[in-house]
């Protein structure tokens, strides 16, 4: 089966990478990307968008390739300048990455749609395949934990290094958001949809979370494959595995694939893991970790095979 058009699912650096591995592969023009927004926030009067910029800069070739976000070689005048006036600053923007909060918070401000402003800046970028935000609307995912009650997203993840135990998670303003015309649009043409590796409960939720999305996303029979983000019982990256643990799940792929199971029909796992015991769905196991672009875009290549193949 040709797969002609394939939407991803993306937040976070496992997202990026993943988004980074199809973009390799794949001709822009049949791929789009929607993007976690539920850990955007107003910080000193200026829109970030962590997740939708990590996927730009990763895609742009600008990322910082240690921490995976950020731009590389980025330097830090203006938080320094802060400090100077007795601020701490606990989120770490640099300064060229303040040039993007600056300019989409301007347009923002200006009436434009967070969707227009990100295609602006991808092109500006020469990004090719699209990268949408699940939606136009501010969403906030507030993270419940026992020791501060709730905490914006950016202040449990960055501020206190994801340490709290979190008892509960919701998307603020959730319930007022639209699916943008453009992903709404992605999502009715896909051939096949892939959810990255990204944290399940953090990154990926809040897209699944949007009304109508899903319904966009069961509108027709095709593959819809998640990648899981649990390898060898850990997560590569950031608290999925402390979370799964916390909210009561086995740290396992086939918890993460029994938390996707209405929304999937396959699930990528590692090899480094046995196999699933009785999984509910077709499930390939390979090496999921990208530790380079070649694994971006072998892994994304051996996942497109496989749908081609009918998941067999
Ligand atoms: N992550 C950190 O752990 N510390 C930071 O100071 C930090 C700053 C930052 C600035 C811009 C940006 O786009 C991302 C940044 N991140 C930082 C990463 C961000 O918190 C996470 O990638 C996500 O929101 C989780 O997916």
């Amino acid at each position: 089966m040709a797969l002609e058009r394939i939407v991803a699912l993306v937040g976070g650096v496992g997202g990026a990478k993943l988004a980074h591995g199809l973009a390799q592969i794949l001709p822009p023009e049949r791929l789009t990307m929607i993007v976690n927004t539920g850990d955007d926030f107003w910080h000193y009067g200026l829109r970030i968008c962590p997740d939708l910029d990590t996927v730009m800069y990763t895609l742009g070739g600008l990322v910082d390739p240690v921490n995976g976000w950020g731009v590389a070689g980025d330097t830090t005048a203006a938080l320094d300048a802060l400090r100077v006036y007795g601020e701490t600053p606990w989120f770490r923007l640099g300064d060229r990455d303040i040039a993007t909060h600056l300019l989409r918070t301007q347009r923002l401000r200006q009436g434009e749609r967070l969707t227009t402003i990100m295609r602006e800046l991808t092109r500006r970028l020469q990004i090719g395949p699209a990268v949408l935000p699940m939606t136009d609307a501010e969403v906030a995912t507030i993270v419940h934990t026992r020791e501060y009650g709730p905490l914006p997203f950016q202040t449990y993840f960055v501020r206190y290094r994801w340490e709290p135990t979190v008892t509960a998670i919701e998307f603020e303003g959730v319930e007022r958001a639209l699916v943008s015309p453009e992903a709404a649009d992605a999502l009715a043409q896909a051939d096949a949809i892939l959810i990255a590796p990204s944290n399940p409960w953090l990154s990926v939720a809040p897209i699944l979370a949007v009304p109508g999305l899903r319904e966009l996303l069961l509108q027709k029979e095709r593959p819809r494959v998640a990648i899981t983000p649990i390898v060898a019982g850990k997560a590569l990256k950031g608290p999925a595995a402390k979370l799964m643990a916390e909210l009561g799940y086995e740290v396992s792929p086939s918890a993460v694939c029994a938390y996707y199971g209405p929304f999937i029909n396959g699930f990528v796992a590692d090899e480094r893991d046995p196999e699933l015991e009785q999984p509910a769905m077709p499930v390939l196991r390979t090496d999921t970790v990208m530790s380079n672009d070649e694994d971006r875009a072998r892994l994304a290549a051996q996942v497109l095979a496989w749908l081609e193949r009918g998941t067999s």
